[in-house]
C-alpha cells in the first residue's frame, strides 16, 4: 500500500511543448518544499503567504543557485484544494526538458513521484469526493462525445451519488423496521410490512430506473458505430468524406479503392456517430480485397446502424442484393446515390421498412436529409439527454444489477415467509452492492483498480 503521508508530485500537463507546462505538489511538506526552490521576486518565503494566491518568481536549483525557470506558483492550502491537502501548482514554460527538470528539484526536495491518479485518490481518501466523483474525472478526460462529457460532469456534481443515497436510505429505513421487529416480534407488525415492502419496491425502482439509463444512454456516449458499406464504386467513401466534412478517405474512379476500415467521428446535432468506411463488395479472386470484405461484413455485423449505398445509374447487381439481404434485420438507411446521373435506373428494392434517401454526393445534394434520416432512425422517439444521474460505467452497472438481485431476493424471502434474519441479509448485502458504487464499501483491491486506470499527474 502507497503511503498517504508524503508529499507527491508530477507534471500535470500532457509531455511536449507548449505554451505552459504545471507541475503540481500535494501534501503536508508541499509549501515547504516549493518554498526551498522557489524564490519569489519580492523576496517573501511561500510559508508566508495566503492560500490561494498566485506568485512570480524563479526556480532555482538548490545546489548550484542557478536559475532553471521564470514562473508563476499558486498556493492552496488544506483543506480548501483538489486532495484536500497543502497544494502547489507551478505554471512553467512549457517544454519536455524544463518540466522534468523542475519535478526532479521537487523530488530532490524531499517530494515522491505521484502515482497515477494518486492526487485523486488523496480526494476521495480525504473525503472530498467520493467514489463515483473520483470516476467521473476519469470519464471527463476520456469523453469522446458531448453527452459523454455531460453524464461525467453530472456524475462528478454528485448526482449519481444523491440517487444512490436515496436509494440506500430506503433500503436502510426497511432493514430498520425489520431488525426492530427481529428484536421486539410482539410489537404488532402489519403497518411495518407494508412500510417495508413499499420502500424496498421504490428502492427497486430506483436500481432498474439508473440500469435502464445505462443501456438507453450507452450508444449516445460512446458514439453510435454506423458502418457504410455498398458495391465498390458506388461513392461510400465520397459520402464519409462529405460527412465528415474532411477528406478522410481516399476517393478514385477505380472499383476497390479503399482495402481496409477507415473510421472518423462526426456529430450530427449533437449525436456522434462513429463512422466507418468499408471496402466496397465486389465477386473477386484478389485476396487482400477478400480480407476487406470480410472486415465490411464483420463491420455491420457490428455496428448499430448501416448505411448502405447503391448507384443510382445502375442496375441491381447480385452484390447489392447479397448486401441487402445480409441487413435485413439491422438497423439501417439505403441511400441511392449518384442521382445526379442522367441514366438513373428503376430497381426492385426489397428494402423492408428501411428509409431510403436520395443523394449526390459530388453535388452535395439530399445530404442534409441523409443526416435527418440517420437521426431519426437512431433516436426514434427519444429527443435528448435530461439532466440527472447516468450510469455511465461497467462497474457501477454491475454493482446496481447485483444490488437489484438482493431486492429482489428479498422480497422473494418475505413471499416464503423465510426467517427474518435472511430477509434483512438480502437488504444488509444490497446496502453493499451499493455503497460500491460511492466508495463507502470499498477494499484496497478496488481502489487500485479505478486509479491504476488514471494518469500520472491526475
Ligand atoms: N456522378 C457522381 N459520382 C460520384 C458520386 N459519388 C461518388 N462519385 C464518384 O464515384 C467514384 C467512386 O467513389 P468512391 O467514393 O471512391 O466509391 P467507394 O464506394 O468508396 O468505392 P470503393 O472504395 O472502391 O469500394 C469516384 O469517382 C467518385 O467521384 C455522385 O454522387 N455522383
Ligand atoms: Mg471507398
Amino acid at each position: 500500500m502507497i503511503n498517504q503521508e508524503d508529499t507527491i508530485s508530477a507534471i500535470v500537463t500532457p509531455s511536449g511543448i507548449g505554451g505552459i507546462s504545471v507541475i503540481r505538489l500535494s501534501g503536508k511538506e508541499a509549501i515547504s518544499i516549493a518554498s526551498k526552490v522557489f524564490h519569489k521576486k519580492s523576496g517573501k518565503s511561500l510559508t508566508d503567504v495566503e492560500s490561494h494566491t498566485i506568485h512570480y518568481g524563479y526556480i532555482t536549483d538548490p545546489v548550484s543557485g542557478k536559475k532553471l525557470d521564470e514562473v508563476l506558483v499558486s498556493v492552496m492550502k488544506a483543506p480548501r484544494s483538489f486532495t484536500c491537502e497543502d497544494v502547489i501548482e507551478v505554471s512553467c514554460h512549457g517544454g519536455p526538458l524544463i518540466t522534468t527538470t523542475i519535478l526532479e528539484t521537487f523530488l530532490r526536495a524531499g517530494a515522491r513521484l505521484a502515482e497515477p491518479g494518486e492526487f485523486t485518490k488523496r480526494a476521495f481518501l480525504n473525503g472530498r469526493i467520493d467514489l463515483a466523483q473520483a470516476e467521473a474525472v476519469i470519464e471527463i478526460i476520456r469523453a469522446k462525445t458531448e453527452e459523454g462529457l455531460r453524464c461525467a460532469l453530472w456524475q462528478l456534481e454528485g448526482k449519481l451519488s444523491n440517487d444512490i443515497n436515496k436509494i440506500q436510505e430506503d433500503i436502510s429505513t426497511a432493514l430498520s423496521h425489520i431488525e426492530a421487529y427481529i428484536d421486539f416480534p410482539e410489537e404488532d407488525a402489519g403497518v411495518v410490512m407494508t412500510d417495508i415492502e413499499e420502500r424496498v419496491k421504490s428502492a427497486l425502482e430506483g436500481v432498474d430506473r439508473l440500469l435502464e439509463g445505462y443501456f438507453r444512454w450507452r450508444p449516445l456516449r460512446e458514439g453510435i458505430l454506423t458502418a457504410i458499406i455498398g458495391r465498390t464504386n458506388v461513392g461510400k467513401s465520397s459520402l464519409l468524406n462529405v460527412l465528415t466534412g474532411e477528406e478522410r478517405a481516399i476517393v478514385t474512379p477505380h472499383p476497390g479503392t479503399t482495402r481496409d476500415i477507415i473510421e472518423s467521428m462526426i456529430n450530427i446535432s449533437g449525436l456522434s456517430l462513429r463512422l466507418l468506411d468499408t471496402a466496397g463488395l465486389r465477386m473477386t479472386e484478389d485476396l487482400a480485397e477478400e480480407e476487406g470484405i470480410k472486415r465490411m461484413y464483420r463491420a455491420a455485423e457490428m455496428a448499430e446502424l448501416v448505411l448502405i449505398v447503391l448507384d443510382g445509374s445502375e442496375a441491381l447487381k447480385t452484390e447489392d442484393i447479397d448486401i441487402l439481404t445480409h441487413t435485413k434485420n439491422k438497423k439501417r438507411v439505403i441511400v441511392i446515390n449518384k442521382i445526379d446521373l442522367d441514366n438513373q435506373k428503376e430497381k426492385e428494392l426489397d428494402a423492408g421498412y428501411s428509409p431510403i434517401v436520395y443523394t449526390s454526393v459530388v453535388k452535395g445534394e439530399g445530404i442534409e436529409e441523409l443526416k435527418n434520416v440517420i437521426r431519426q432512425t437512431i433516436l426514434g422517439k427519444v429527443t435528448g439527454l435530461d439532466e440527472g444521474a447516468v450510469v455511465n460505467n461497467i462497474r457501477h452497472k454491475t454493482a446496481l444489477e447485483n444490488a437489484g438481485k438482493e431486492l429482489e431476493s428479498f422480497i422473494e424471502s418475505v413471499r416464503q415467509e423465510l426467517p427474518l434474519e435472511i430477509q434483512a441479509l438480502h437488504l444488509r448485502s444490497s446496502m453493499n452492492f451499493l455503497g460500491e458504487i460511492t466508495g463507502v464499501v470499498t477494499t484496497e483491491d478496488i481502489l487500485d483498480r479505478i486509479f491504476n486506470e488514471f494518469c500520472i499527474g491526475k
